[in-house]
């Protein structure tokens, strides 16, 4: 037993959607020594880094918010990207969160020593803490293709989290390699403007139905006048995703899934009316095995007459567009890379040093993990945010992140109450959550039978392998038993 400590610093890594939550949360909690580093000069982390036409989140607006600050203003059921990053930075505001926030300051490494963690910046600046909050996000370091001669094209060429603005795509040929959501969005967005669309799938994409009604200046004035009505359709909206997917992921047999999968299967057959299209554009695995693309729009677009869709495979960018293996050059004027992210980063590329100089690099040379997402044995007083082995798919990140946080609150009780002084998941804990997790993973969705950045370098699903309602209770208390209390 330590000495009670009501001086804890918190150095929190990321001014993204979970970051903000946590200067929010610590807050609350009575903590007022924190500090938010952010390698960028602007907060919103996905939300300021994605900003590619036709970006909107796909869980409905009034879920993918924080339950502590509903907005009333929501423009449509799914909102456009802006408007999420407008609310995160006025949630930051109206939450005085902006002034903790260090813009500009990338962690470059961070080390336990002495009981404390030290972290240097890459401006060589310091500072050092008690707990380390990492809030770095999971969609962040873009995946460039490898293909050859892509240095060479001569057009404008980006991926989709780092659109190029000052390029006017207006009446030029476009050409977007990727099928992903991201994709799907843009060629939705897109295809009304530009000259020529190609769509280059390396595989088709099982695309549910979703429409995007907006809210009526009279259901915004009733928001404004009865917030508790927003909580009311939040929680409707909430049951609605853990019962009808959530929960249902992870057992690729339920009915709710082929219920899922035969939606999508009529939404192919009643919107894309060329046969040849259809079956091009129709998948060979089971819908949601994949993250489930929801689109109300995608199909109109890519039967425009001015969008193709390429199947055939890429065999080499040249100066002027992209040649296929039958040898065709489809010419294009600008390439847009939606061909998604390195998701195995986490807190990398920051270097994370835990007891006895033993590196995060090296505990995680065969894949990230941690026990229930949140903690890595031998890493005390390390708590990560949306991480390795975190739900993830079709649902609220936001709810994710602030079941999480919730959690890591009563683990940092032990060290405020004196209880110890670190605290990390043991590694019997860890080795027997994995050893679950990895058996579950087995039975899922995800596992039935397609590529996707779900799975791990072994071609297991890395994502919380049980019920959302299982992970709700789990992040309600934790099991102390499974932690070392030094
Ligand atoms: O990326 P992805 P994303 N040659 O990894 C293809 C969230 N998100 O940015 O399927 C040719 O899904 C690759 O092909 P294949 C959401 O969680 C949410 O679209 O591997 N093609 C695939 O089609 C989402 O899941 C929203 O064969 C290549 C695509 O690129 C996650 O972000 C919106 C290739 C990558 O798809 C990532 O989505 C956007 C190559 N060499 C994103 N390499 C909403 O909420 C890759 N591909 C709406």
């Amino acid at each position: 037993m330590t000495s009670a400590r009501t001086d804890l610093r918190f150095l929190v890594i990321g001014a993204g959607m979970s970051g903000i939550l946590s200067a929010i949360e610590l807050r609350k909690a009575g903590y007022d020594d924190f500090v938010i580093y952010e390698k960028a000069d602007r907060l919103g982390g996905t939300w300021r880094e994605n900003t590619y036409p036709g970006i909107a989140c796909d869980v409905p607006s009034h879920f993918y918010s924080y339950s502590f600050a509903p907005n009333p203003e929501w423009s449509h059921r799914f909102a456009p990207g802006a408007e999420i990053q407008a609310y995160f930075e006025d949630v930051a505001h109206r939450y005085e969160v902006a002034s903790r926030i260090r813009f500009g300051k990338e962690v470059a490494r961070g080390a336990f020593e002495d009981g404390r963690w030290k972290i240097v910046m890459a401006d060589g600046s310091t500072d050092e803490g008690d707990v380390v909050i990492a809030a770095t996000g999971v969609l962040h370091h873009p995946a460039y293709p490898d293909i050859k001669g892509l240095d060479g094209f001569a057009g404008a060429c980006f991926h989709s989290a780092r659109w190029n603005h000052d390029v006017t795509l207006a009446g030029k040929r476009v050409g977007v390699i990727g099928t992903g959501s991201s994709a799907i969005q843009i060629v939705s967005a897109l295809v009304g403007e530009v000259a020529e669309l190609a769509l280059f799938q390396r595989t088709p994409q099982w695309v549910a139905p979703a429409e995007n009604p907006p809210y009526s200046e009279e259901e915004k004035a009733e928001f404004r006048r009865r917030p508790e009505a927003m909580q009311e359709l939040r929680a409707q909206v909430a049951r609605a995703f853990t019962d009808g997917f959530a929960n249902v992921l992870v057992d690729a047999e339920s009915p709710v899934l082929q219920a899922i999968h035969q939606t999508c299967v009529a939404n192919l057959e009643n919107h894309v009316a060329d046969p040849a299209l259809r079956e091009r554009l129709r998948p060979s695995y089971r819908a949601a095995c994949k993250r489930l693309v929801l689109s109300e729009n995608f199909y109109d677009a890519i039967q425009r007459p001015n969008a193709k869709l390429v199947t055939e495979p890429i065999e080499r960018i040249e100066k002027s567009g992209v040649r296929t293996r039958d040898g065709r050059l489809h010419e294009v004027d600008v390439l847009v890379l939606a061909t998604g992210f390195r998701v195995d980063r986490f807190v990398r590329p920051m270097q994370v040093i835990g007891r006895g100089g033993t590196a995060l690099d090296d505990v995680w040379t065969d894949g990230p993990f941690a026990y229930m997402a949140i903690s890595v044995p031998g890493f005390p007083n390390f708590f990560m945010l949306n991480g390795p082995t975190s739900p993830v798919g079709n649902f609220s990140l936001i709810d994710v992140a602030e079941l999480q946080f919730a959690y890591i609150l009563q683990l940092v009780e032990s060290l405020r109450s004196g209880a110890c002084g670190e605290i990390c998941a043991s590694r019997e804990a860890m080795e027997r959550f994995d050893a679950e997790r990895k058996e579950a993973a087995k039975t899922t969705i995800w596992n039935s039978g397609c590529k996707s950045w779900y799975l791990d370098r072994n071609g297991l699903p890395t994502a919380w392998p049980w019920t959302f309602d299982r992970f709700r209770r789990e992040m309600s208390e934790p099991r102390l038993d499974d932690y070392e209390l030094r």
